[in-house]
């Protein structure tokens, strides 16, 4: 697989080792390698059942790896974090997930790329297009930049 270049949304809203929700984001960034860009951390409400407030954020990162390898990375350093089964929209202490890749369209039942719900979340799309404004989604052909726009336009 030659270099592809991956978009990566991180969250986190409980504590771990590395401390407060921000902290154990940024320890994500740092155990992803090949970042290549960080937004800001967006301290942001939860959707769902959980009650505690998320810090998130998103980084570009480069890689050799395809979409399942890349998954199953992420998956390892979720539970090296201290991440278990049955955290799925509980609180946890970090969410590693594939939003884009600069190969396309990725379509398994278990791995959706681009993510499935990337473009209803304001929590994705805020920190998103602070670090790829003019990455076009393969599916809609839009923008990040166009997507956070008519995001924010129907909310
Ligand atoms: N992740 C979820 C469910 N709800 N809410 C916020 N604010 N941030 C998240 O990262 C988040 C969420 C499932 O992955
Ligand atoms: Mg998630
Ligand atoms: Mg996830």
């Amino acid at each position: 697989m030659p270099r592809t270049s991956y978009a990566i949304a991180i969250g986190s809203n409980r504590r771990g080792r590395h401390g407060s929700p921000a902290q154990e984001v940024m320890a994500a960034i740092r155990a992803l390698g090949g970042v290549t860009a960080a937004s800001p951390i967006h301290h942001t409400p939860p959707l769902g059942p959980s009650k505690r407030r998320f810090a998130n954020a998103v980084t570009l990162i480069e890689s050799n790896e395809a979409p399942p390898a890349l998954l199953r990375r992420l998956k390892g350093i979720e539970h090296a974090f201290g991440r278990r089964r049955g955290q799925n929209w509980a609180a946890r202490v970090i969410d590693l997930d594939i939003v884009l890749w600069s190969g396309g369209s990725w379509g398994e039942p278990r791995l959706t790329v681009p993510h499935r719900l990337f473009r209803q979340r304001d929590f994705v799309l805020a920190p998103l297009v602070q670090v790829a404004p003019d990455w076009r989604d393969p599916v809609t052909g839009l923008s990040m930049r166009q997507l956070y726009a008519r995001l924010r336009r129907k909310r």
